[in-house]
């Protein structure tokens, strides 16, 4: 079934890097506002902003103490307003980041929670006793140590699977659901259009909080499993679609790490009445840095295709490659060394392209890149800070710690957002609060709105031709060329219309034959290299979209 949000193009905005409207170095909401038009031109439908709510900021606004107020570094509730305003007067849509697996510690629901066993918001948040005077189980938290932490005030520990100032929510509680269901009224009613859910894959938890299996005797055992897309998980999620979603005309899209092609369905399929959408994590399993930070085209194939297969004609996708918990894509999967624009153009045809809403992460359209750390007081991000003990502690040396943070670590994507090359990347006259990537004056929006051939006008061009064409938006997806080692290969097809999208993920030239797969009457509607020069071969990273 059609829907303006299936048509919709998307772009997530990290409001802290985006653009700094008043010099403090902190970008902001009316920082989002002057940068509408720009949003506009490039073609962007939805907006996705991540939390702009009243914050101790322990995780840049994922812990939030009051979730009807603005951060005070953002601006005010009128900011708000002004840009809903903007983004609907232009248009456009505006979707925000609903963060209910857990609140700040400041915030008032937990002040109360935690100010004697029997308040009435006790069980609002998960107490035990401890255990043999320590911990009531093993888990490990997401961010490292122990997902416990011990109150000396009621002398009992607390769940928090992030940080120790992130305390998880009881789902199990009515009354807070209820809390949680009137405030996500309250935003609806302001006429925003549908929220990014954070970690929901995590809001279930094993229901006896039994310790995790520990075969290495670590001092806390891995507890994805007690905690990750848990059986009963859909449960909660009905209630929220049947108490708020389904009275509104909105887009959701729950963060799902832990959730597989073959269960999507259950989750996003169209007469399920549960979400529009998810973000799968297959495709950027970076935490498990075993799995390689650069996977093989066979693997991507492998995992795209089963999520396009299984949604087809049953449910929706979300595309992404990039978002503020991941590196940049150019460095991760590209060659920033010698194909830096050629690869992050072809990165975007891939995904772009396929069926589903593709999401644009700030930056991504002009290709940025990881950015460059020298020691541990480099590093802002909580979790980064958290893993570096972690290493530490494990006896890893200064130089490895580096090294792998600098491979995986989230303060890759949040630096600030490069505009032009002026002192700051024109992100802020003030001091940024996180230092721009030094490579901003050969990177940024102004060179390369001058530029035709820029990564900025190939995502331009790419937005135009979905646009224009349904058969990019509700086409079938087929993989071809399934068992080439370079090239990966698509076509979308609906009634007799059909393209074929042909991406070289490699640094080197890479051919195949007219048998394998015939371009006979095939015309090329967009590419990133000046002109075709052979049929079948395609340069390093090239790539290019035909049309019958
Ligand atoms: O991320 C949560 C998240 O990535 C988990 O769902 C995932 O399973 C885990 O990280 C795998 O290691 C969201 C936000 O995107 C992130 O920025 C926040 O720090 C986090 O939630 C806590 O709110
Ligand atoms: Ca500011």
């Amino acid at each position: 079934m059609a829907s303006w949000w299936k048509e919709a193009v998307a772009y997530q905005i990290y409001p802290r890097s985006f653009k700094d409207s008043n010099g403090d170095g902190i970008g902001d909401l009316n920082g989002i506002t002057e940068k509408l038009d720009y949003l506009q031109d490039l073609g962007i439908d939805l907006i996705w902003i991540c939390p702009m709510y009243k914050s101790p900021n322990d995780d840049n606004g994922y812990d939030i103490s009051d979730y009807q107020a603005i951060m005070d570094e953002f601006g005010t509730m009128a900011d708000f307003d002004r840009l809903l305003e903007g983004v609907h007067a232009r248009d456009m849509r505006l979707i925000i980041d609903l963060v209910v697996n857990h609140t700040s510690d400041e915030h008032p629901w937990f002040l109360e929670s935690r100010s004697s066993r029997d308040n009435p918001k006790r069980d609002w948040y998960i107490w035990r006793e401890g255990k043999n005077g320590a911990e009531p189980n093993n888990w490990e938290g997401i961010f490292k140590g122990s997902a416990w932490e011990f109150d000396p005030q009621t002398e009992q520990y607390f769940l928090h699977l992030f940080t120790r100032r992130q305390p998880d929510l009881n789902w199990e509680n009515h009354d807070m659901r209820a809390a949680v269901y009137d405030m996500m009224r309250w935003w609806l009613n302001k006429g925003i259009d549908g929220f990014r859910i954070d970690a929901i894959a995590h809001m279930k938890k094993e229901p006896l909080l039994a310790d995790a299996p520990n075969p290495d005797k670590l001092r806390y055992a891995p507890s994805m499993k007690s905690h990750l897309n848990y059986d009963g998980l859909l449960d909660y999620v009905d209630d929220m679609s049947r108490n708020v979603f389904k009275h509104y005309d909105i887009v959701t899209v729950g963060e799902m790490n832990g959730l597989f092609a073959d269960r999507a369905e259950e989750w996003v399929g169209e007469h399920r009445n549960r979400l529009s959408m998810v973000f799968q994590f297959e495709h950027v399993r970076l935490w498990e840095p075993e799995e390689g930070l650069r996977p093989e085209p066979a693997v991507l194939k492998k995992i795209f295709t089963a999520w396009q297969e299984a949604l087809e004609g049953k449910g929706w996708n979300a595309l992404y490659v990039e978002n503020h918990d991941l590196t940049r894509i150019t460095s991760r999967w590209g060659d920033t060394e010698h194909h830096w624009r050629e690869s992050a153009t072809c990165i975007a045809a891939l995904y772009f392209l396929m069926q589903g809403t593709p999401f644009i992460y700030q930056g991504q359209e002009i290709g940025m890149t990881n950015t460059r750390f020298g020691g541990i007081e480099d590093f802002d991000d909580v979790s980064a800070k958290n893993m570096w003990r972690e290493l530490a502690a494990q006896g890893r040396s200064e130089e490895e710690i580096i090294a792998f943070l600098t491979n995986t670590g989230r303060d890759n994507s949040r630096t600030p957002m490069q505009w032009n090359n002026w002192p700051n990347a024109g992100f802020s006259d003030g001091e940024p609060w996180f230092p721009v990537n030094a490579n901003y004056e050969m990177i940024n929006v102004a060179s390369q709105q001058q530029d035709p051939n820029s990564v900025l006008n190939f995502y331009r061009a790419l937005i135009q031709l979905r646009r224009q064409e349904q058969t990019l938006i509700y086409g079938r997806y087929a993989l071809e060329l399934p068992q080439h080692e370079q090239i990966y290969a698509y076509r979308r097809e609906r009634e007799d219309d059909t393209f074929l999208v042909l991406c070289n993920m490699s640094s080197k030239a890479a051919s195949w034959s007219d048998m394998e797969l015939s371009l006979q009457g095939m015309h090329c509607v967009l590419g990133n290299y000046p002109q075709v020069d052979e049929d079948y071969r395609l340069h390093a990273w090239e790539t290019r979209v035909y049309r019958i």
